[in-house]
């Protein structure tokens, strides 16, 4: 078993794609959770620099800031293509979220992504020692530690998946789901956003690597014990929820405010991606606009995405076909003096959001596929408590396992969606408030630091039974 009882925490070092470094908005969130966690532990983050390279270069630069060390590893344009654009975004990205019609299945991109999980296995190697944890984020990174095990490197290694693990069936159609899935084994623990997430690793596991359950969490592959822990990622509850009645948010509530005037707000905030369920929830709008006459002129829906990835076609694509729809819907239900949609394809900071959110009777989060969607956790923790507004949730979001007292629908049912807007538009204050404070509890209990202390706690009994 592995021995953590020494006098001082072992040191953390993160390894993500994108690190915190420099960053201007590291307020709220994993960046927050990690960077505290990693300046306590005298910690290391390692990650892409951001920059790319005509040719390959293998420069690791060290820096430091606010009591943390960074290593920062190069990409050449051609291994950002391969591995970010290619292997990431364009197979790993939509089958994990069970879109397999959008994946492109290309050789090249998966040597781009091992060579990248090599590299970034070379540095953690280089820059670590026995005694430290290696806690790796994502699925840009399912190959790390077993590149560190072929190379002799034995270290205490950890991977928290963001985005959900998908059914057997589908993640079986990836051409090199094997060594992936000996990617995923070759680490000691396994962080996952849902119990459907447990359950589909583990059937996969079971079903082709020949896994035996030991108990809730381990599994014994060959001679390796897996952990797997289910640890639903949190936000900064309660900080987030002073955000909302900070200045800046004060600012950004009444500007949209004197646009609104006596009209009710339902809010959409997401990364444009397909994953996010955009069309089908503007198609939901429109059927409420269709349906209930008597709503016209009286709620303004307003949807906040901001482009992402937009070199990759589909995402492209999902641009135009958002800016078709809201024309259409608008250029059918709009008036002289009522626009149904405002769809802003731009960011807002935080804090700005938070006064947002805190202005909108509706919240709509409603993704066909999310690992966990923490827009719906900062609605919740945005709101007054006196006069709370509504979520309505996606069932598919990882959220909605933990957010039972929101209006949980499937986004698929335009219908549904209408149904749940037009009921929160209508609920009672005393049912709002008892809604809100269960929800409020539940993302205090379970917020950004349990998420990190839960994950690590995992080493703590991590390994072979005794
Ligand atoms: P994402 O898919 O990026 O992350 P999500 O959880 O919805 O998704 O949002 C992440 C953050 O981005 C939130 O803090 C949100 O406020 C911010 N954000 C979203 N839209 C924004 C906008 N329009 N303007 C400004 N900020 C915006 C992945 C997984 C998720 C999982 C997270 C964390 O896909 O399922 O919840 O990681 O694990």
């Amino acid at each position: 078993m592995t021995d953590l009882k020494q006098s001082s925490p072992p040191r953390l070092v993160a390894v993500s794609n994108r690190t915190a470094y420099g960053s201007q908005t590291r307020a709220g969130g994993l960046a927050v959770a990690l960077w505290d966690t990693l300046a306590e532990s005298g910690g290391l983050w390692i990650g892409w620099s951001g920059k790319i390279f005509d040719v390959p270069r293998r420069r690791v630069q060290l820096v430091e800031e606010d009591g943390v060390s960074f290593a920062l590893v190069d990409m050449s344009k051609a291994e950002y293509e391969g591995f970010y654009l290619g292997y990431a975004n364009s197979v790993l990205w939509p089958v994990m979220h069970n879109r397999l019609d959008l994946a492109v299945f290309d050789s090249d991109y998966f040597a781009a992504y091992e060579s990248i999980n090599r590299r970034f296995a070379e540095a953690v190697e280089a820059q670590t020692s026995e005694t430290d944890i290696v806690w790796v984020q994502d699925y840009h990174f399912f190959l790390l530690a077993r590149h560190l095990k072929d190379g002799g490197c034995r270290r205490r290694t950890g991977f928290f998946l963001h985005i959900p693990f998908p059914a057997p069936e589908v993640f079986r159609s990836i051409p090199n789901h094997m060594t992936l899935a000996e990617g995923i084994c070759a680490y000691d623990v396994v962080g996952l956003q849902s119990p459907h997430d447990c359950a589909n690793l583990g059937r996969y596991l079971h079903e082709e690597m020949g896994a035996e359950k030991m108990d809730d969490e381990r599994y014994r592959i060959g001679d390796h014990v897996l952990t797997m822990r289910l640890c639903p990622i949190g936000i900064d509850a309660e900080g987030f929820s002073l955000s909302a009645t900070s200045e800046v948010a004060e600012k950004a509530s009444n500007r949209l405010s004197r646009f609104l005037g006596k009209r009710n707000l339902v809010i959409g905030v997401d990364r444009m991606d397909y994953s996010k369920g955009l069309p089908q929830r503007f198609e939901g709008m429109a059927t409420l606009f269709d349906k209930y006459p008597d709503l016209h002129g009286n709620i303004s829906f307003t949807q906040i995405a901001p482009p992402s990835r937009s070199v990759v076609e589909e995402y492209a694509q999902l641009r135009q076909q958002l800016d078709e729809l809201s024309g259409r819907i608008n250029g059918d239900y709009g008036d002289l003096d009522w626009i149904p949609i405002r769809y802003l394809a731009r960011g807002y900071d935080r804090e700005e959001l938070a006064g947002l959110y805190r202005l909108a009777r509706v919240g709509l989060v409603t993704p066909l596929q999310d690992g966990m969607n923490l827009v719906a956790k900062e609605y919740i923790a945005a709101q007054d408590p006196d006069d709370p507004g509504v979520l309505v949730l996606s069932q598919f979001a990882g959220a909605a396992q933990q957010m039972t007292d929101a209006l949980i629908i499937n986004p698929h049912d335009r219908n549904a969606v209408a149904e749940a807007v037009r009921e929160a538009l209508q609920m009672p204050l005393d049912e709002r408030q008892r809604r809100w404070r269960a929800l409020y509890r539940g993302i205090c209990e379970q917020d950004i630091n349990w998420w990190r202390d839960h994950f690590l706690a995992a080493f703590d009994t991590s390994g072979p039974a005794d």
